[in-house]
Parts: structure tokens; C-alpha cells; sequence
């Protein structure tokens, strides 16, 4: 996994180098996701680690970006670029067509998916076992929006949570059946000993960029 994760970031650099001009000593806010490994987490030192965290910190230094990075949660993050309270979004975002009218995204860098995941002991191999049963899922991500879109064809029921620590424990738990998170980050939490199963293929539906608000100030800065 180390060596994956090394791979990606190097790519990641390589692509993130072809956009942008240089700013001088700038000031940029970058807000992020909360409890995202491996792309942002509070580490047991309490500090925030992870993918976009080294990726950003990297660009900053090309850059000469002075940076401030907050970890509020996805919803608030994009909520704060939208506001203009924040300056840009760092927060393994998707670029989605609907993104794009409200945002300008940098070219990508991780190639996603999403998937479903339940209890170990719950094998959900069919959208169809789904029937009458909850699916958690973060809210504004857009596992939400292929839950919503799906939710009626599948008969289940959405509950939406503000990070996928809460979701994660509400699966614990047994308030939700089910939910739905990026793969990479749901393979993660199984890596790092969490009892959870993946048994439906997962759904591309894109790749992670950073962002700022479309047609905003901080344009410059992609
Ligand atoms: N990958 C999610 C989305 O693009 C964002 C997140 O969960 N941090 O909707």
C-alpha cells in the first residue's frame, strides 16, 4: 500500500505541474475532508496527514504558496470555496459536471470509484439485497448523489451523515445496513482492520481534483 500510495503522489506531481502560474508569497486557505484516509486523517499525533495534505504542502512549496489548511468536513469545505470564506478545495473532489458549473477544477490526479460496504458478516453482492434496508453516506459527496438517484429504483432509504467517521460508526453500530464511500478510502479502513466487506463492483464515476470557486478571484491560482 506504501508503495502505491508513493506511486500515486509522484504522479500526481507530475500532473499538477502543468497548470498554473506563479504566485508570489500568497496566501492561499485550502479547506479538506475530515476523516478521509488515506487522502486526510487526524494522525494519533493530532496532526492532519495524508495524500492531498502532502500534495498540497508540495505545491505550496513550488508555488511559494504561503498555506492554510482547515479540516472542517466536505459538505462545510465546499460550502466555504462556494462563500468565498475559503480560497480553495483540497478534499479528494470529483470532478462531476455539476461541480464544474460552480467550480474550476485543476487536472486530476487519483482516478476513483465508488462502492457499497457492509459488516463483514453482511454479504450484499446485488443493489437488489439493498431492498428496505439504510445506506449511510456523507453529505454532498457524490456517493450521495448515485444514492438519491438510485434510492427509489433499489428500495432503500438514504441517511446522511457530516463525516464517515460518524457513518462508519453508525454502521458499527447496526443504525445503517449499509453504506456507500469512495473505494480507495473504504479499502483503507478494511486495510487499517476495519470488519467491513465489499462484495458489488464498484462504480466509476471519475477522478479527484483540486478546486476553486468558478469565476472567483482564486482562479489564478490553477
Ligand atoms: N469523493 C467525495 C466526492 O467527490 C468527497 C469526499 O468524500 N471527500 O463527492
Amino acid at each position: 500500500m506504501k508503495k502505491k500510495l508513493l506511486t500515486l503522489f509522484l504522479s500526481a506531481m507530475s500532473v499538477f505541474f502543468v497548470f498554473g502560474a506563479k504566485v508570489s508569497a500568497e496566501t492561499v486557505s485550502v479547506v479538506s475532508d475530515t476523516a478521509y484516509a488515506p487522502f486526510e486523517f487526524k494522525d494519533s499525533d493530532q496532526t492532519y496527514k495524508g495524500i492531498d495534505v502532502d500534495i498540497i504542502n508540495e505545491v505550496a512549496k513550488r508555488k511559494n504558496w504561503d498555506v492554510n489548511q482547515t479540516f472542517p468536513g466536505f459538505d462545510a469545505a465546499v460550502n466555504a470555496v462556494q462563500s468565498g470564506q475559503a480560497d480553495s478545495l483540497m478534499a479528494g473532489t470529483t470532478v462531476t459536471d455539476e461541480r464544474k458549473k460552480v467550480f474550476t477544477f485543476s487536472d486530476t490526479y487519483y482516478d476513483t470509484s465508488i462502492v457499497i460496504y457492509t459488516r463483514s458478516s453482511d454479504k450484499v453482492s446485488d443493489y437488489k439485497q439493498l431492498k428496505g434496508k439504510t445506506v449511510g453516506v456523507k453529505n454532498g459527496t457524490a456517493s450521495q448523489t448515485w444514492l438519491d438517484k438510485n434510492a427509489s429504483k433499489y428500495g432503500f432509504t438514504v441517511k446522511t451523515f457530516d463525516t464517515s467517521d460518524l457513518m462508519n460508526n453508525s454502521l458499527d453500530s447496526g443504525s445503517v445496513d449499509a453504506a456507500m464511500d469512495d473505494t480507495p478510502v473504504v479499502k483503507y479502513a478494511i486495510g487499517q482492520g476495519k470488519d467491513y466487506a465489499i462484495n458489488i463492483k464498484p462504480e466509476s464515476i471519475g477522478s479527484f481534483a483540486f478546486a476553486v470557486k468558478k469565476g472567483g478571484k482564486h482562479e489564478n491560482l490553477i
